[in-house]
């Protein structure tokens, strides 16, 4: 239950009444929040309860509280903690706990990923539609029975097309990582109906869910998925399309926010 200090702690330390929106910047999305509102403050992600430092290069682990065009209150998480580090589901969702009980209403959930659609070159930006989580774990404890149907908010992606008409959709899986898929796993998730696979996102969305949050999920496409693309993934890669794509990205989150 550390989020609910996490929340109390963070109303507190920047003197807001509550939360509205939060918004967590996954690989090559924390440029793209440069500017995005007014800064109401910052902090380090692990001065609250509950949050550890995250590892990965190019995630920094701060949080920003913004106040938007629109007269809404945000909380921008960039660097999240992943599966992966093998610390269990808690820490993973904890932002997103944390986010809710501090009042937010919205969630949005971005990172970085592999793509299974050649036309989406990296740097291109795509709506989630839905997911399949591969993880084999849940946030969720007990019979706690949440309906996934609508997880990805068709009324958050019809704004998000009012601000790019053009933004694809796809599905997203999540692996557990920290390996990239084999070729041969790449075109299991395309056969199972994916089109985006990544280390992320949907075991936050089913918290968010949980929790009543509407989820507004976006995923930059960095890399082709192995296999697709004919030279081997490197991290070096991921933050260049990140970079190149910053523009664009930072557009939409700006239209977002507007419309929020
Ligand atoms: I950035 O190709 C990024 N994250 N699982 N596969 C998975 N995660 C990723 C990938 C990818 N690219």
């Amino acid at each position: 239950m550390s989020h609910l200090a996490a929340a109390a702690e963070l109303l507190s330390r920047f003197s807001i009444p509550s939360l509205d929106i939060a918004l967590v910047l996954g690989s090559g999305w924390s440029g793209a929040s440069v500017g995005l509102g007014e800064t109401i403050g910052e902090c380090e992600l692990a001065d609250l309860p509950g949050f550890a430092k995250p590892v990965v290069v190019g995630h920094s682990g701060s949080l920003r509280v913004v106040r938007t065009p629109g007269g809404k209150i945000a909380a921008l998480f960039s660097g999240r903690t992943h599966f992966y580090e093998g610390r269990g589901t808690g820490p993973v969702v904890h932002g997103v706990r944390t986010a809710a009980a501090a009042g937010a209403k919205v969630m949005v959930l971005t990172n970085g990923c592999g793509g299974l659609n050649t036309d989406w070159a990296p740097g291109t930006p795509v709506l989630i539609s839905d997911h399949i989580n591969l993880t084999g774990a849940t946030p969720l404890e007990g019979a706690t029975f949440i309906d996934l149907t609508e997880a990805y908010s068709p009324r958050l992606r019809k704004i998000a097309h009012e601000v790019e008409p053009t933004l694809a959709e796809g599905v997203y899986v999540q692996f557990r990582g920290p390996q990239y898929e084999t070729p041969a796993e790449v075109r299991m998730a395309k056969t199972l109906g994916g089109d985006l696979v990544g280390m992320s996102t949907a075991l936050e969305t089913i918290a968010a869910r949980e929790a009543g949050m509407e989820v507004l999920g976006i995923s930059l496409v960095t890399n082709l998925g192995a296999g697709i693309s004919p030279t081997p993934l490197e991290h070096g890669e991921v933050i260049a399309a990140g970079k190149a794509a910053e523009p664009r990205l930072r557009g939409l989150l700006a239209g977002l926010l507007e419309r929020l």
